[in-house]
């Protein structure tokens, strides 16, 4: 019996073009950049999802005997998406350069004019890769501050998250799911391969402001600050489960949709947190407070703190917000 097409491919939403086309339209203050930077950065992630989906057969598994700016040991995949995002960005006009987690310095476009700037994580989770588990990428886009034409600056990349124009990540989990925010709401969108191409299933995502989901790694929990150990003898009393998958993204996606707090506070190996306030954490803050969460280093608002170096970190403490609050009120 012949099949119809929907029974092949299910009655699909706008298009991730689509809904971005129409927000511009329908907002005015969003940047007409931000579309074509967005979708550039949604295109570059699928040949990355096509390698993800059969990495061991494609020899992508494994180290490749390299470490990052940050001292990181870089995994074939990380310079995979590296290279992925940043070879889509340099081919258009708006951007004119990107700082990466795997580059120690600014990436500038010498034939790109452009006017926008994009912190990028390319590959969160590495040491997921070989487990098969969870992965993501997480994106910032920032507009320069020093004129255009003219060389790019260190003052065009170290701004704090609340000047972000937009920002969101993208998480190869069960499905493949591209969600932002052009600070007008959290959307997302899941792939369909079948066309090749976002689709929109999660409009206007919300933060639940409480939740019963904690996720730190237990292991450095004798070496934690008081008030943090003290949160999570809270957390265990009231029941709460313990959920920590190795890749923030994933964290962050599982509290954004459900509610819950991911916790990584300073340790002996990273006195001053492990994630990174430019490449990671402002833009997850970003996303999490047009949700109507929270996102901490514990002292402030994660998206009030001038960087004051590309690979700069900090700890942090985001999603529900009466759950981050609670663990704040601890601080004092
Ligand atoms: P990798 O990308 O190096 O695996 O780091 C992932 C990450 O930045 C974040 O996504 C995880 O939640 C966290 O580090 C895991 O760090 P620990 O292994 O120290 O718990």
């Amino acid at each position: 019996m012949q099949k119809n097409p929907s029974d092949i491919i299910p009655d699909l939403g706008p298009s991730l073009a689509q809904f971005l086309q129409e927000e511009q339209q329908q907002f005015p203050d969003i940047h007409k950049a931000l579309p074509p930077i967005l979708r550039t950065i949604a295109a570059a992630s699928k040949p990355i999802n096509e390698v993800v989906r059969k990495l061991g057969l494609v020899g992508m598994m494994g180290g490749q005997g390299t470490y990052n700016f940050s001292g990181d040991a870089q995994q074939k995949l990380d310079m995979t998406a590296h290279d992925c995002f940043v070879h889509m960005l340099a081919t258009i006009k708006e951007v004119c350069a990107v700082v990466s987690e795997e580059e120690e310095t600014i990436i500038t476009f010498p034939n790109n004019y452009g006017n926008y700037v994009i912190a990028l994580d390319p590959l969160d989770g590495s040491s997921n890769i070989d487990a098969n588990a969870a992965i993501g990428t997480i994106f910032s886009v920032y507009q320069r501050c020093s004129p255009q034409y003219t060389p790019v600056q260190q003052e065009d990349v170290l701004q704090t998250g609340e000047k972000q124009l937009a920002a969101g990540y993208i998480l190869y989990g069960t499905s493949t799911i591209f969600v932002y925010t052009a600070c007008h709401g959290v959307h997302g969108f899941t792939y369909e391969p079948a066309v090749g191409a976002f689709f929109l299933t999660h409009q206007g995502m919300q933060m639940p402001h409480d939740g019963v989901s904690y996720a730190i790694n237990d292991g450095y929990f004798d070496i934690f600050p008081g008030y943090i150990q003290r949160y999570i003898r809270r957390c265990r009393r009231d029941g709460y489960t313990a959920r920590y998958m190795g890749a923030l993204v994933a964290d962050f996606h599982r509290h954004l949709s459900q509610g819950g707090i991911y916790l990584y506070p300073p340790t002996h190996k990273n006195p001053e947190g492990r994630l990174r306030l430019m490449l990671e954490c402002n833009a997850l803050a970003c996303v999490a407070e047009q949700a109507g969460g929270v996102a901490s280093n514990g002292q402030q608002a994660i998206l009030t703190i001038q960087p004051q170096a590309i690979h700069q970190r900090v700890p942090l403490y985001i999603g529900s917000k009466n759950m981050v609050q609670a663990l704040l009120e601890k601080v004092v």
